[in-house]
């Protein structure tokens, strides 16, 4: 393992303005902490914009040991690398944007970690990860299955993430857990052409996880999978969730798999002021670090 840099003698005053335990240096680092400040197609209530920033903040009250798996983040080499500069209302332009800084992020090697923003973000991170990797398969894990054609006239929109996805990279290549809303249509498509696994996200991902073998994987994960009681700091709460310690577990199930990109969406802080939502967001950030980063 490389020799970690972030305990340098004058670094010692924690900014809160990283994810903890990073690294300043891109060049040992083997993955990228990104944030995507977006939230302009939130259909509900906005305010995801603020989640990558206050994730890392939180981020400070959490140990770097995690005794599930017996590791430190002393052992993970990653870096935090700020937030993408996305022009305010213009979904398309960060959209080029993302899937720009995620493409040159996997040219130099690194595994893309992001943190949103709403979930159309993840399109960006997707088109990149499409480009330049053959096979690819999405893990989604959501409330929602994202997969309508258009919201309110606009196929860029958090609630179409998915099915633009499917237009990419084929929907047998999709594997839906957790879902638990959408339109009858979405229902249907997803019975019919993507692999679905509807409220429930452990059993099912242990199973699928097994079957992947080498296949290289995104993951993508919107915190309102977990149930409004454990993260109600999110655009569209959606009652009828998994718990937190179901998420985690659920984290732990995909080590092996071949992780090529991962995020977590959708947190919005000012929906939260028990900041329950970020802690949990920010818990389920080391586990995937210290699973899929070493
Ligand atoms: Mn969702």
């Amino acid at each position: 393992m490389t020799e970690k840099s972030h305990r340098e003698p004058f670094d010692f005053a924690y900014s809160g303005r990283t994810f903890i335990g990073s690294t300043n240096d891109y060049d040992l680092a083997s993955a990228v902490i990104y944030g995507m400040p977006m939230d302009w197609t939130t259909s509900f209530r906005a305010g995801a914009r603020l989640g990558p920033q206050r994730i890392r903040e939180v981020s400070i009250g959490l140990e770097e040991y995690s005794p599930y798996l017996d590791r430190h983040l002393e052992a993970a080499a990653y870096f935090d690398i700020g937030d993408i500069p996305l022009p305010f209302g213009h979904a398309g332009r960060s959209l080029e944007l993302i899937e720009r800084y995620v493409g040159r992020w996997l040219d130099d090697g690194k595994l893309p970690m992001g943190l949103g923003g709403e979930h159309l973000v993840t399109l960006g991170a997707i088109r990149a990860a499409a480009n330049r990797i053959p096979d690819l398969k999405i893990i989604h894990i959501d409330a929602h299955a994202d997969l309508r054609d258009e919201y309110e006239g606009e196929a860029l929109s958090h609630s179409a993430v998915i099915k633009q996805a499917a237009h990419l990279l084929k929907p047998e290549n999709i594997y839906q857990f957790g879902v638990r809303s959408g339109t009858r249509e979405e229902f249907a498509y997803a019975r019919a052409y993507t692999n679905f696994y509807p409220y429930e996200v452990l059993n099912p991902l242990r199973k699928v996880a097994a079957a992947l073998g080498d296949a290289p994987v995104y993951v993508t994960i919107d915190i309102d999978v977990l149930d409004p009681a454990f993260a109600p700091g999110t655009g569209t709460a959606e009652a009828g969730g998994i718990t937190s310690r179901e998420m985690i577990e659920s984290i732990h199930v995909m080590q092996g798999l071949n992780v090529v990109g991962f995020d977590l969406v959708e947190v919005a802080p000012v929906l939260d002021p028990t900041e329950r939502t970020q802690i949990v967001a920010a818990k389920i950030v080391r586990e995937a670090l210290l699973t899929f980063a070493i």
